[in-house]
């Protein structure tokens, strides 16, 4: 008899694997646990078995219908489960469930209506490394060892040599190391010093600089293209001046002001009542970064600008404090 329960628990695991549908499985039940069924037919004849053998026939009895039964609901729970049960419960005629749609940061709005005008003055855009090697940061741009800005205190290393680039400008030298001129080219991208967070300075923030390279380049182009960047980017009416400044990587250098976007050159307390808003450095580029890159500096001449986009970006929007760029506030983000 412990062999006729065996036999039939092989015949019952075959069979289970073929049902496929809930009839199919009910039918298979019946016909194995039911009154009439296979297992209850030899539960019959136990009381014929010697009372030697009867409790060992009887638990393994007991223990295969349990099983049985386990086994029957399992499949019938997957049978439920399964796609084409689930296909005849879906209604195409529901509205569906709407997305949450995402949305472009602020800044990376500004980034691309940025470079879009300077695109359309005819500059490529260049992407390079945030994690750049001193001598591109550096060395490359005529910064020298000694300057305040090459003080390991002013970045954040990573080793010797090894930096997260305080200015966009590495970039520029890649382009110049890779490709002779004529170039116009502009970079965006993040940039790193170890500024102390407050309502105008973060550890990070992002830079917008641009370079020409060409014969014959002069101020009076740098002018123009500032000139014209400034009446797209704030308004038509937008009057910029140039003050004279220094950098290590341009020479002459200046920075650029426009006047005031809030009282329009009369003095407030938002440019301090100055009348104008300082917004960027800009140059001609030094024959020492030429000379660093191997561009003749006797036959080419260049002009290169840098600002930081967030607070063009602030001005703009009228946002007060750059630390709301950065907290990744939905209720403040949703709002560009
Ligand atoms: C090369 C040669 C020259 C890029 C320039 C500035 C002036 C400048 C600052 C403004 C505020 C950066 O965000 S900020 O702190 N930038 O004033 N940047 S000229 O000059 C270059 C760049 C690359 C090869």
């Amino acid at each position: 008899m412990l062999e006729e329960l065996d036999s039939l628990e092989k015949a019952f695991r075959e069979r289970l694997g073929t049902a496929g549908s809930a009839a199919a499985l009910e039918q298979l039940r019946v016909e194995f646990l039911g009154r009439k069924g296979k297992l209850a037919e030899i539960m019959k004849r136990l009381a014929g078995v010697s009372p030697a053998e009867r409790p060992g026939v009887g638990k393994r009895a007991n223990e295969i219908k349990q099983w049985l039964e386990t086994a029957v609901r399992e499949r019938a729970a997957a049978l439920a489960g399964a796609p084409s049960e689930a296909r005849s419960t879906f209604d195409p005629t529901l509205p569906g469930v709407r997305p949450r749609l995402g949305r472009r940061h602020v800044i990376q709005s500004a980034i691309e209506e940025m470079v879009d005008i300077f695109q359309r003055l005819g500059f490529d855009v260049a992407y390079g490394p945030e994690v750049e090697d001193s001598w591109h940061n550096f060395e490359a741009l005529n910064i020298p060892a000694d300057h305040p800005a090459a003080d390991p205190n002013n970045s954040f290393f990573i080793d010797d040599t090894t930096i997260l680039r305080t200015q966009t400008s590495p970039v520029q030298v890649r382009v110049m190391e890779k490709q002779p001129p004529p170039i116009r080219v502009v970079v965006p991208g993040r940039t790193y010093r170890p500024d102390t967070v407050d309502a105008s300075h973060s550890f990070m923030f992002h830079q917008l600089e641009g370079l020409m390279v060409d014969e014959g380049v002069t101020f009076a182009h740098l002018k123009a293209v500032l000139q014209i960047f400034v009446r797209e980017y704030f308004s038509p009416e937008t009057r910029i001046r140039l003050r004279p400044h220094f950098f290590p990587f341009t020479e002459p250098s200046a920075e650029l002001d426009i006047a005031c976007s809030i009282c329009s050159g009369s003095g407030c307390p938002a440019c301090g009542q100055k009348g104008w808003m300082e917004v960027m450095g800009c140059g001609m580029v030094d024959p020492n970064v030429f000379q660093s890159v191997g561009i003749d500096p006797e036959k080419y001449t260049g002009f290169a600008f840098g600002f930081g986009i967030e607070r063009p970006a602030m001005l703009k929007h009228a946002i007060h404090d750059l630390r709301l760029f950065f907290e990744n506030d939905v209720r403040f983000l949703a709002q560009f």
